[in-house]
This record gives C-alpha cells, sequence and structure tokens, in this order.
C-alpha cells in the first residue's frame, strides 16, 4: 500500500507552510504563535497516522495548547500508546515534515519517512486529540483534522480539556481489555477514578477546609469544576480566575506559572485568601501545580514542585515501611537542577535523589528506574510512577499485622490517586491534599520541612544560544570554552553559592540560576553570571544585564 498521493497534496495545498518561519519539535513540542501554526498543526496529524500505524495501530495522542505562554500562543505535542511523551527519535521526524517547504517536498518526506521506519500503510492509524481554551485553538483544530482526513486516519475528538487528561485517554484507550486496564476512557472515567480514590483515602479523617484554586482563565477551571462536583464535601472546591472567554487573560497575572517566577500572590486572589488558608494555582492546561499561604503577617510563602516532591516523597517512604514492604520496594526521587539546594539536602537525607537535564521526559524516564519513583520539577510538574512489578507486588502482598493492610491499602489506593502517565495539577493536588489530611499538616508544617535557598532566575538574550552546551544534567557549561570556571569562580565567593547556565528549549534566551544562603546574594550571584554570559557573546554594554539598570 501507498500514500494517498492525491489526497494529501489537495489537503496540504490549503495549509501552506510560511516561507520564512523555521520550528522546532522541543521540549514541549512546538510551540509559537497561534496565527503561524497551520501548517504545522496540519502535518502533526500526518505524522500522529504514521506513528499510530508504526504502533500496529495504537492510539496515539495529539494536544493543542501552549500551556502557561501567553494566550496568543499555541502549540502542539504528540503523546505515545501509554500517555507518554512521544519517543524523542521521534521529535527529528516531527521537525523535518514541519519544515518542508513545498507540498511537494512534504509529500517526499513523508516518503522517506514510511520507508526509513519501515512503516506498514495498511495498518489502522487511531489518533485522540483535544486542545485548550485558546482563541487560536478551534482553527487549528480544523487544520489537525484535514491531516487525519488526508492519511484516513480513525480520530476521536476529545474537545476542549487539560494536558493530563488527554494522556489520561491515550492510556485508558489503549489498555482497555487488557490486564492492566488504566480506567474507563472518557472523561467521567477520569473524574470517577481519582474521586473515588481520594474518598478512601481521606475516608475517617476529619473534615478538610475548604481549597482555593486558581484556574489560571484556562482549561483547568471545567476539569476543576467537574472534579468538584465528584469529590462534594471530601474536598469543598472554590474556584477563581475562572473566565475563560474574555480576551487576554488567560495566565495573566494569574496561574502556576505566574506564581513560580513572580513569587507572588496572583493580586486576584488578594481579597479572597485568610491567613493561614491553603491555596493552588494550575497553569494554562493545568499539568503544573503551585501551593501557596499567607502566613498570620499577610506575607506570601510559596510550597513549589521541590515542597511537593518532598511532602510526597516522604509519605510514601514511611507508608512502603509501614506496609512491611521497605526490603521489596525502592523509592527515589527525580530531579532538575532548579530544585532548591534545601529540597536536596532534605531528600538526599531520607532517599535515593537523581538530578537530571530539564524537560518531562527526561524526569518520567529517569523515575521508571525506580520500584515507585517520584519526580517534580521546581516549576510544579511532576508526578509518581509505581512500576508494573510494584503494582503486581502491592496489589498482591499478605500483610501480616492490621497496620501493615491499613498501609498497603493505602499505597494501593495511591496507585489509583496519582495520573501516572504525566503531571498533572488536579490529581497532585489530590495527592498533596491526601499528605496533609494524613500528617493534620497546614501549609505552615508542610513549608517547615525545609526552608528554602534564596534564588533568582535572570534571563539573558544572546544573539546565538545554541553556542551554549552544558553537561552534568545542565549544572555545568562545557561552552563557550573558558566560562564555566569564572562561573566557579565568582560561585565561591557566596555561602551556599550555586550557579548554573543554561539554554533555554522553549524561548530564544539563556537561562541563569543562582542560590545562596540569605537574598541579596542570590540576587547579586544571579546578575553577575549573567553579566558574564552577556559578556561573552559579546553583547551591547547598555543592555548588560543588571538588577539596577
Ligand atoms: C517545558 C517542559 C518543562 C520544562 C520547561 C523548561 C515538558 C512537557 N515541559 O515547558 O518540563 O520545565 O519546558 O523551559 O517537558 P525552558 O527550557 O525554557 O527553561
Ligand atoms: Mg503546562
Amino acid at each position: 500500500m501507498s500514500l494517498p498521493i492525491d489526497t494529501i497534496r489537495a489537503l496540504a495545498n490549503e495549509h501552506p507552510k510560511p516561507g520564512h518561519l523555521h520550528f522546532q519539535y522541543g521540549t514541549a513540542g512546538f510551540r509559537t504563535l497561534g496565527v503561524n501554526l497551520d501548517s504545522v498543526i496540519f502535518r502533526v496529524g500526518l505524522l500522529a497516522g504514521l506513528r499510530s500505524k508504526k504502533l500496529d495501530g495504537k492510539t496515539i495522542g495529539v494536544m493543542i495548547t501552549a500551556s502557561h505562554n501567553p494566550e496568543d500562543d499555541n502549540g502542539v505535542k504528540l503523546v505515545d500508546p501509554r500517555g507518554e511523551m512521544l519517543e524523542a527519535s521521534w521529535e527529528a521526524h516531527a521537525t523535518a515534515l514541519a519544515n518542508a517547504t513545498t507540498t511537494d517536498t512534504l509529500i517526499s518526506t513523508l516518503d522517506q519517512l514510511v520507508s526509513s521506519l519501515r512503516i506498514d500503510l495498511s495498518k489502522p492509524a487511531k489518533v485522540v486529540y483535544a486542545r485548550d481554551t485558546r482563541p487560536s485553538g478551534a482553527s487549528l483544530v480544523a487544520s489537525l483534522e484535514d491531516g487525519f482526513r488526508a492519511l484516513n486516519i480513525e480520530a476521536r475528538n476529545a474537545g476542549i480539556t487539560t494536558t493530563p487528561i488527554l494522556h489520561y485517554l491515550v492510556r485508558a484507550i489503549n489498555t482497555k481489555e487488557t490486564k492492566e486496564p488504566y480506567g474507563d476512557d472518557t472523561e467521567e472515567g477520569y473524574m470517577q477514578k481519582l474521586s473515588g480514590a481520594f474518598k478512601k483515602l481521606v475516608a475517617g479523617k476529619p473534615a478538610i477546609p475548604p481549597l482555593i484554586i486558581d484556574c489560571a482563565n484556562g482549561v483547568g477551571t471545567q476539569a476543576a469544576r467537574e472534579l468538584g462536583q465528584y469529590l462534594g464535601s471530601s474536598l469543598p472546591l472554590v474556584l477563581h480566575n475562572t473566565d475563560t472567554t474574555s480576551p487576554g487573560i488567560l495566565n495573566h497575572g494569574c496561574g502556576a506559572d505566574f506564581v513560580k517566577t513572580q513569587q507572588k500572590l496572583p493580586p486576584s486572589l488578594a481579597a479572597h485568601l485568610r491567613p493561614g488558608q491553603r491555596a493552588c494555582s494550575l497553569d494554562g492546561d493545568a499539568d503544573r501545580l503551585m501551593y501557596f499561604y499567607l502566613d498570620d503577617r499577610g506575607h506570601f510563602h510559596m510550597l513549589d514542585g521541590d515542597k511537593i516532591a518532598a511532602l510526597v516523597a516522604a509519605f510514601i517512604v514511611d507508608l512502603v515501611k509501614s506496609a512491611g514492604l521497605e526490603e521489596d520496594i525502592r523509592v527515589g526521587i527525580v530531579q532538575t537542577a532548579y530544585a532548591n539546594g534545601g529540597s536536596t539536602k532534605y531528600l538526599s537525607e531520607r532517599l535515593p535523589v537523581r538530578c537530571v537535564p530539564t524537560g518531562v521526559k527526561h524526569l518520567h524516564h529517569a523515575a521508571e528506574h525506580y520500584n515507585i519513583g517520584v519526580y517534580f520539577e521546581a516549576n510544579g510538574h511532576g508526578t509518581v510512577l509505581f512500576s508494573p512489578e510494584t503494582q503486581v507486588k502491592l496489589a498482591e502482598h499478605q500483610p501480616s499485622t492490621p497496620a501493615q493492610s491499613t498501609a498497603l491499602t493505602h499505597l494501593n489506593n495511591l496507585v489509583q490517586v496519582i495520573n501516572q502517565t504525566v503531571g498533572d495539577a488536579l490529581s497532585d493536588m489530590l495527592l498533596v491534599e491526601v499528605v496533609l489530611a494524613h500528617r493534620s499538616y497546614s501549609g505552615i508544617e508542610w513549608d517547615s520541612l525545609y526552608v528554602d535557598l534564596p534564588n533568582r532566575l535572570v534571563k539573558v538574550v544572546v544573539p546565538d544560544r545554541a553556542i551554549f552546551k552544558t553537561e552534568d544534567a545542565e549544572r555545568r557549561l562545557v561552552n563557550p570554552p573558558g566560562l564555566q570556571s569564572k562561573i566557579d569562580d565568582l560561585v565561591r565567593k557566596y555561602e551556599s553559592g550555586r550557579s548554573f547556565v543554561r539554554p533555554s528549549g522553549t524561548e530564544d534566551v539563556v537561562r541563569v540560576y543562582a542560590e545562596a544562603r540569605v537574598r541579596a546574594q542570590a540576587d547579586e550571584l544571579a546578575f553577575r553570571v549573567a553579566g558574564l554570559v552577556y559578556d561573552e557573546t559579546g553583547g551591547d554594554p547598555a543592555q548588560r544585564p543588571s538588577e539596577f539598570l
């Protein structure tokens, strides 16, 4: 069987590539201004079909979203059959297809992929797709559907939903009628699975006070609303920033990325949050989560991905011990260089910690090496993976005491409450609430598990970020030559100083991170390292990054 060239040609001609643009499938898939994405999304439709055929007709996911980015941006990513990120080797195929300049080159690129990857075109192709609430979403979905039409793909529209729900659906569809069904392959199935496990986990605990959720004016709004109905009084949710139709407000002055980068309360919550009350922010596609609270003096305290990891990992370690499975189940944690030094110290005293490069795919794969792998990025993206063998062990283990039995039941319910396909703000939120309920912690006790080292993140605009090459999980620069030793010399001057430099995978900038014992020192170190980076690339002295500009 060969490619339906005529159909592809006719449809491809309706989605021409803008001549001047280059597209790159990066850590977050393709991402740029929504108005520039028509051809890319059409071609992603084609690629999803090839990927499905290559995997013997398994269902592939396509999510149209630009997460925490501004409203005018959009993007697209592919989801592999178990609900995980697209296999890395296919990122290059996606990039090649997206950059084919004409319909003819697109068709020849497709042909090459089919033969080099030995794709059997007679296999069926199945896809499930969704989008977030961005205004450009509807027309991009139409482009995607043209891509599906071109390859005669069986496509299921999951409508407007969160990224993690789409990942859930992919896994649920592909595990239907297998030995390890992930859940009913509907949004209701997701809601039931998570809320059902949550209710069992908090049964018998004192009533949980209401939790405020900042929905970032994004797609998390409707999912949180629905989840709230399933949860009922087991977890009262109070939703804010729920306007998904007014222009310009998605992720604007709110959402998980705002909280993390500004390290402050979304102004829209100021009138609603009482001292001590727990609140959390989702990002624009609800795969990141930030908790926070105000203390008695009204000071803002952020509980980020590192704090979530510390809370959750310590809880799971304790449950594994209580279940009598300490010798059988190895719990480990995966972080990136952005993890606060305070968290790494706290965690390494309790369990094995690994550091990997930024990006969910790196964390996810590293976490798969543990029996139970907890991974979180400081920005609030993360989840917990239970290996297939561990899940069997937990399901079949015979406890010898009532205490062991209780701990085992909790672990089995955690397997259900956690969305293991990808970081999921709503699932992570339930997980956090479970631990807080079990530990009888408020935000204050949780926050005091360890003290964050003051830190600062600075962006440096450089002519060519591609010259920045890193090693050791992005903690050291190997290029430009000599720059790392200058950074080392600076860092040594600061108590508990740490700093690293890496090119962003999503923006045309180089990022500088620094932390130190006290705030002023962390700021100073960050700006001095940023200055070194800037000088190295020969920028205009007037534009040199400075705290004081
Ligand atoms: C993307 C990644 C996120 C990472 C961020 C880093 C996924 C799904 N998302 O949002 O994990 O933290 O990029 O951005 O992998 P940066 O490279 O611009 O710093
Ligand atoms: Mg996101």
